[in-house]
């Protein structure tokens, strides 16, 4: 370590998006196409050190302990536009962990770049506000921008604003404390980044632009639906939401299909409970784990019903949490 050396380390948790983001308005700036609403996951984290020290000539990050140069890039990427924005020369030594697997289907990079770029902008003293760190890791990952903050959040397009998307809190995670169960069913990588996924069925999907046009609704009604915390109406629209956005990817060519059978069996499951008066519904992301939404009253019934389906590896359980914080 040399003097000049800056450090601070970060927390933030993954989320998951109820009503959906695919597809990119603007690939070099990763300006989301539709705006989209998540809750945080509070009992998963990432925790990243960033350490700025004069002495270095380029970045090096470390996941898990381990160097991982190709990771490197998009971490190097994506702190070059923090040290543009905060005029600093400084490269960084940085050092994550996941107290998850990176397999269960739960965008890492959420979390990851949430806890990134809240770490480096506290040891370059940058002090931005959440929705500028927000719009930065929006940059660098669509859906990190939603970590920033905590409990129900919402990104949406801000065309001609100061920022060309704002990232907000609409309840904290107390005010409605739902659950979150996460079905594993593959441990295998996933066979379509999200990103490749998502210029392929923009240029090839013929329901694109009715997806892209039908969003706004979607987005209306589910916050009048978080506002009001009403499960029924969060329920309805997040399925819709899921399933027109894997009936988009399906609509690609070649189409993207991201589930299994054990996916396929889990959503029918879901279906049946929330018919039988349990309070829960499902979501699904780019892989085939299946995400359980769910009042605290539900979650036994869930659970039994989820590990009782053939070939679920293991269930994940955490309730909502916090937006991205300095640890120290
Ligand atoms: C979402 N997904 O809203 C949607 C639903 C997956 C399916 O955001 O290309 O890793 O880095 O901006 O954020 C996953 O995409 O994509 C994602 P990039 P990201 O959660």
């Amino acid at each position: 370590m040399s003097s000049g050396e800056s450090h601070a380390t970060a927390v933030a948790h993954p989320n998951i998006a109820l009503v959906k983001y695919w597809g990119k308005a603007a690939v070099e700036d990763n300006l989301p196409a539709v705006g989209s609403l998540s809750i945080t996951l509070g009992g998963l984290s990432t925790t990243t050190t960033v350490r700025f020290d004069p002495a270095l000539e380029h970045d090096r990050f470390f996941l898990s302990g381990r160097e991982d140069p190709t990771m490197g890039h998009r971490v190097s990427a994506c702190l070059d536009r923090l040290r543009a924005r905060l005029g600093s020369g400084l490269h960084a030594v940085i050092e994550s962990e996941n107290d998850f697997p990176t397999a269960a289907g739960l965008a890492s990079s959420a979390s990851g770049f949430a806890a990134l770029v809240t770490a480096a902008d506290a040891a370059l003293r940058g002090n931005l506000p959440p929705e500028d760190r927000a719009d930065l890791a929006r940059q660098c990952s669509g859906s990190a921008a939603r970590s920033v903050f905590g409990g129900f959040v919402e990104l949406r397009l801000t065309p001609g604003g100061p920022r060309p998307t704002e990232t907000s809190q609409l309840l904290p995670p107390e005010a409605w404390p739902l659950e979150v169960l996460v079905a594993v069913t593959s441990t295998g990588p996933k066979e379509t980044g999200s990103t490749e996924g998502m210029l392929r069925t923009e240029r090839t999907s013929p329901y694109y632009r009715a997806w892209v046009e039908s969003s706004p609704a979607d987005l209306a009604g589910a916050r009048a639906a978080v506002v009001a915390r009403d499960f029924e109406a969060l329920a309805e629209i997040s399925e819709a939401s899921c399933l027109k956005m894997h009936g988009l990817m399906l609509s690609a060519r070649p189409g993207l299909l991201y589930w299994n059978g054990t996916t396929l069996e889990c959503l029918h499951r879901i279906r049946k409970l929330r018919r039988s008066g349990v309070p829960v519904f499902f979501t699904v992301d780019a892989g085939p784990q299946v995400k359980a939404v769910c009042l605290p009253e539900g979650v036994e019934r869930v659970r039994a019903e989820l590990a009782a389906v053939p070939g679920v590896l293991r269930i994940l359980e955490t309730g909502l949490g916090e937006g991205a914080r300095v640890l120290r």
